[in-house]
């Protein structure tokens, strides 16, 4: 029988305070790629912006203040050592960072940009593929009513890369179908569904969720916040037939809580590992894509079953429209 699986690891990272230099975070994460490679892992998946703080909580005017969070070169001098490591283990990863590039906009115009974006690099160390973040949480504006900012509409534009999925060997497989979102996307069906419309078999996403709901637009109980994390996650590999290596930055990180619990989902939509730790955690799985065919094939069919004809809504439509009012 073929052997479809690969192993897989979500490499949780525990706070990373402002003050910290990337070199830091950096040596961290080899440490955590050399306990994957004693594990037998062959895919390690970093967090959203796992270089530095998650830094949109702080207020900068001018916005190229910020840009010392930002690498404008990768691999650079202070990432070279997780290609490095990424050779000498024969092992992938997925990592997070903040993007400054120059290049033309949507008008032509060359200009510095800023994504917050995660690649997939291959054992050899080459990248396969880029993502761009398109749901962008937060505000633009310092809101004085909010304790800790959300500034992430501020420092980033949205991704213009949609999102891609390639299909590349990794580990002793031939390929697999690798997709990734970043985030705040998890909580989006639609990001999900273009994903699984490109065939993916394997989701990558890091990210960094404060505990505590800071919009203060209604109550939203603590437990309930992993619970929606863990709800999006598990409903879109199950409505997509994929797994997915969903990956946290964890614990009080400049004085702010984040609520780590990275999973591990098989397209059932059953956690298959999670992390316990709100520091650097190494959890791992088996993925057996071989699972991915039940529902590929039967009730997510979409050659058989879907209806884009009914679903013109969701690309002509951003926000809701009021129902028809009964009797007429
Ligand atoms: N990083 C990120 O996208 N975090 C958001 C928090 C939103 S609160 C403004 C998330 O959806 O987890």
């Amino acid at each position: 029988m073929t052997d479809h699986r690969l192993t897989v690891a979500a490499a949780q990272l525990g706070p990373i305070q402002k003050a910290e230099p990337r070199e830091v975070a950096v040596a961290r994460m080899v440490r955590l790629m050399e306990r994957a490679h004693h594990r037998g892992v062959e895919l390690v998946v970093f967090p959203e912006l796992a270089l530095t703080t998650f830094f949109p909580r702080h207020y900068c005017e001018q916005i190229a203040e910020a840009d010392p969070w930002f690498e404008s070169a990768m691999p650079s001098n202070a990432t070279a050592p997780l290609f490095e490591a990424a050779r000498r283990y024969g092992i992938g990863f997925h990592l997070g960072y903040a993007e400054l590039t120059t290049e033309p906009d949507e008008t032509g115009a060359v200009r510095p940009r800023r994504f917050n974006t995660a690649i997939l690099v291959s054992p050899a160390g080459e990248i396969l593929l880029k993502y761009r973040k398109v749901h962008l949480p937060g505000h633009a504006e310092f809101d004085p009513r909010r304790k800790v900012q959300h500034l992430e509409k501020r420092y980033f534009e949205v991704g213009n890369l949609g999102f891609p999925v390639i299909r590349a060997p990794m580990g002793a497989l031939p390929g697999v179908n690798m997709g990734m979102m970043i985030c705040n996307d998890r909580r989006w069906p639609e990001a999900w569904r273009v994903l699984g419309l490109q065939s993916v078999e394997l989701v990558m996403l890091g990210y960094n969720t404060p505990s505590i709901n800071q919009e203060a637009g209604g109550f939203e109980a603590h437990h309930l916040r992993v619970f929606h994390s863990h709800l999006s996650i598990q409903a879109g590999c199950y409505q997509n037939a994929c797994f997915a290596v969903a990956t946290a930055k964890a614990g009080t990180e400049d004085g702010c809580e984040l609520f780590g619990h990275s999973i591990i989902v098989n397209p059932q939509g059953e956690i298959i590992a999670q992390a316990g730790s709100w520091d650097d955690e190494l959890i791992t799985a088996d993925c057996d894509f071989g699972m991915c065919t039940l529902g590929r094939t039967t009730i997510f069919a979409f050659e058989k079953h879907r209806r884009p004809e009914a679903y013109q809504r969701i690309t002509s439509q951003v926000g809701a429209v009021a129902p028809p009012v009964w009797p007429a």
